[in-house]
């Protein structure tokens, strides 16, 4: 505990001297809406395929976008519920199991929760069963004024597992913008879940050699998310939504398939170890301000626990009283270490990829300059400092530590 304890009083500490720069609190009082997107992966985005864009709406929206072009999931075998936690609790997933399943009873700081202290209504939204991933049950616990599942939306584009995302953002705008404002809104998809295939009348692409394998009917149902999106933005429009809201879209984790052949067919080109390390974990991370100010492509290493201290960043509301791992994205001074569940990790100077028996020596480290092997002994102190990271939040979470934190505030 005390480990744990100290840890997060100087993390508390460091950020309380932050928050004086020029956008911090720029957005302040903006609505939020973060949107999931299923095994939704970066390395489509800005890409080709036999002529064709993959992503033209993304690509579009990145002209007046933050895009970051280094934005890692960080999930373990949690999943969808992984990327959920990591990006709205700013905690690690844990070794095994999922947290929403196994400690959905204990305490954490969440976003819903700190913006509605700050006034916020929050919701959150995915048409699908609410009892999956325990939903139900945690969306209360991490206090969202109103889950909308499955149950509340009209099934009037069925596609894949339920209801087909076109449909779910055009309700889901259509649900928020009858709420009072501001609002947070944490929205997941479905469509581009695996096994990918969607009917022949959505896939839009033509896929050469790929069509028909597991890997061209994905990237078919991410040019149908994509599609979504645009036409997500336009209902956003209508509703006069599109100039008081920050809209942030990731993806959750990577599409299963770790298949490199069809990787390179789509890249053009071989791809080596650090390459594939890289294509498998990260996520696209495009932040739309209100104004549309600040576009452009930021290549610092970022990843899903950053979100939360981030929107809270741009909001001008102060993260320090809070229990968060991650790392401030517009925070220029903190040092930028991403570290995945695997124990993997980038210090934006060197990658670090763990051998199968976890001893340190035995493990990969890259330049990320040169992309070359290097000296594992230059990844030394930022290992450390990764894997005290991954314990800490193993700890917080099992033994309910936030709660006991919380208490022993309370009665100072
Ligand atoms: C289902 C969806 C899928 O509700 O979130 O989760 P996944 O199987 O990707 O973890």
């Amino acid at each position: 505990t005390d480990e744990v304890k100290d840890w997060f009083d100087e993390k508390q500490k460091n950020r309380a001297q932050k928050g004086d720069d020029a956008l911090f609190g720029a957005y302040k009082g903006s609505n939020v809406i973060a949107i999931q997107g299923e095994a939704f992966m970066n390395f489509v985005i800005g890409k080709k395929f036999n002529g064709q864009e993959i992503t033209p709406n993304i690509n579009r929206l990145m002209k007046s976008s933050m895009y970051y072009s280094q934005y890692y999931h960080q999930t373990g075998q949690g999943r969808t519920s992984d990327a959920d936690m990591a990006s709205n609790a700013s905690l690690h997933p844990l070794p095994t199991g999922s947290v929403f399943t196994r400690y959905a009873d204990h305490e954490y700081d969440t976003l819903p929760q700190i913006l509605k202290k700050q006034g916020y209504g929050s919701y959150v939204f995915h048409a699908y069963e609410p009892s999956f991933w325990n939903r139900s049950v945690m969306y209360q616990n991490m206090g969202y004024d109103h889950f909308y599942s499955k149950d509340d939306f009209t099934i009037d584009e069925p596609l894949g597992w339920s209801l087909g995302d076109k449909s779910f953002f055009r309700q889901s705008v259509e649900k928020m913008s009858a709420e009072k404002q501001p609002f947070y809104s944490f929205l997941i998809t479905l469509s581009s879940h695996h096994p990918f295939t969607l009917p022949a009348s959505v896939q839009e692409l033509d896929m050469g050699d790929l069509t028909g394998t597991t890997f061209g009917d994905y990237i078919q149902s991410l040019h149908y998310v994509d599609a979504a999106l645009g036409e997500m933005e336009q209902d956003m429009k209508k509703a006069g939504l599109w100039d008081n809201t920050i809209l942030l879209f990731y993806g959750d984790h990577d599409d299963s398939l770790k298949d490199k052949a069809p990787m390179e067919e789509f890249l053009g080109k071989p791809l080596t170890d650090l390459d594939m390390e890289q294509l498998m974990n990260q996520v696209p991370m495009l932040i739309h301000l209100p104004d549309g100010k600040h576009a452009g492509t930021y290549d610092i290493p970022a990843g899903q626990l950053d979100m939360t201290p981030s929107i809270l960043h741009l909001l001008g509301v102060e993260a320090s009283p809070y229990y968060l791992m991650g790392n401030d994205m517009f925070d220029t001074k903190e040092k930028k270490l991403v570290v995945l569940r695997t124990g993997a990790f980038t210090d934006g100077k060197v990658f670090y990829i763990p051998s199968a028996d976890g001893i340190f020596e035995h493990g990969t480290a890259y330049d990320m300059k040169t992309r070359e092997e290097t000296d594992v002994e230059r990844a030394r102190d930022s290992y450390d400092e990764a894997q005290k990271r991954l314990n800490i939040s193993d700890e917080l979470i099992t033994h309910d530590l936030i709660r006991q934190f919380h208490k022993e505030k309370a009665a100072q």
